[in-house]
């Protein structure tokens, strides 16, 4: 099919089809309508991500790719809990909800984080993962009515509205699934890259790595919309996407490619904009024969970039 690659979502989780959808430009989503799902009982995201893609992979079309999420919300104060079982902590929107701001009545440590593990299987059983995370805080009382589940209450740091409030044009944006959905798209294009690049441990290589990543095909050409920078070009300018009262802000990039093991590399991307007043990292975590085994992003949101 043209430039279009079809996957499966394996969900049964309306909400997040319907985000997943809008995060993967030029790939068609279709849905698994089947019975006999299995319990979520790994350990970790990635584990029930999995799970929920060899699941789609056994009953699913053959010919697609399958994907998997898993997401959860952890909140400091309660040691990381829901986590993995915010599903199960009490039934999605009103009711879970109003157990966890019970849970947080007159507790002053209001952190928590949103994390959404992504795994796609391809067709032949290729694996490749994506992973997001959005920190915030937990409001004392639901405020908005976009997105879901604990987006009413989920305040992100640097905002002072709930996910709900600021809408579902901003969670497209910048939420835990947007990041793990780039993430996703990133590990794609970076796997074909590094495979003609190699991993080294100098700046030029790294830059190298880079560039041919970028340059590397659709996949990247989208990621490279997202950094939209020259490497080697340090410091460099980012155009706003927004209205055009919107000043260019100034960005410097760093990256560097590490030897972990004699197999296994970890690419860090880091950008810091407006003097390093923010930055966001991307960690490419990639074996030799250029497979990225997963891709972490972490920092604050990456401005509007030029489209
Ligand atoms: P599937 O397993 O079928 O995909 P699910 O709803 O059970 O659907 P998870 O096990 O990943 O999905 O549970 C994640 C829960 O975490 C979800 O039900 C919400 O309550 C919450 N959650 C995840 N992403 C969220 C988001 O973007 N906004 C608000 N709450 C979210």
């Amino acid at each position: 099919m043209d430039g279009v690659t079809r996957a499966t979502f394996c969900s049964r989780n309306a909400h997040k089809a319907r985000e997943l959808e809008r995060l993967l430009p030029g790939w068609s989503l279709q849905t698994l309508d089947v019975e006999g799902w299995p319990d979520e009982a790994g350990e970790t995201y990635v584990e029930n991500a999995r799970a929920k893609a060899r699941f789609g992979r056994q009953h699913g079309d053959p010919g697609t790719w399958m994907i998997g999420e898993d997401s959860g919300i952890e909140v400091e104060a309660l040691d990381g809990r829901p986590g993995l079982h915010s599903a199960r902590y009490a039934p999605e929107g009103a009711p879970a909800i109003a157990r966890l701001l019970r849970e947080l009545d007159g507790v002053p440590d209001r952190r928590a984080r949103f994390v959404s593990e992504l795994v796609a299987l391809s067709p032949a059983g290729e694996e490749v993962a994506g992973t997001g995370i959005l920190e915030g805080r937990i409001a004392a009382e639901p405020h908005g009515s976009g997105g879901f589940g604990y987006d009413p209450v989920f305040v992100p740091d640097g905002e002072e509205r709930t996910v709900a409030e600021l809408g579902d044009e901003w969670k497209q944006r910048h939420s835990h699934r947007a990041r793990a959905a780039r993430a996703l798209l990133a590990a794609l294009g970076a796997a074909l890259a590094l495979v003609a690049a190699g991993c080294g441990g100098d700046p030029k290589t790294a830059n190298h790595v880079l560039a041919a990543f970028f340059a590397g095909g659709p996949r990247a050409r989208q990621l490279g919309k997202v950094f939209p920078h020259k490497t080697g070009s340090v410091p460099c300018v980012l155009e706003p996407g927004g209205p055009a009262t919107v000043k260019p802000l100034q960005a410097t990039c760093s990256t560097d490619v590490s030897l972990v093991k004699p197999d296994r590399a970890v690419v860090t991307l880091t950008e810091a904009w407006n003097h390093g007043a923010q930055a966001h990292t991307w960690f490419f975590f990639i074996r030799r024969s250029g497979v990225v085994e997963s891709v972490v992003q972490e920092g604050a949101a990456a401005p509007q970039a030029r489209r």
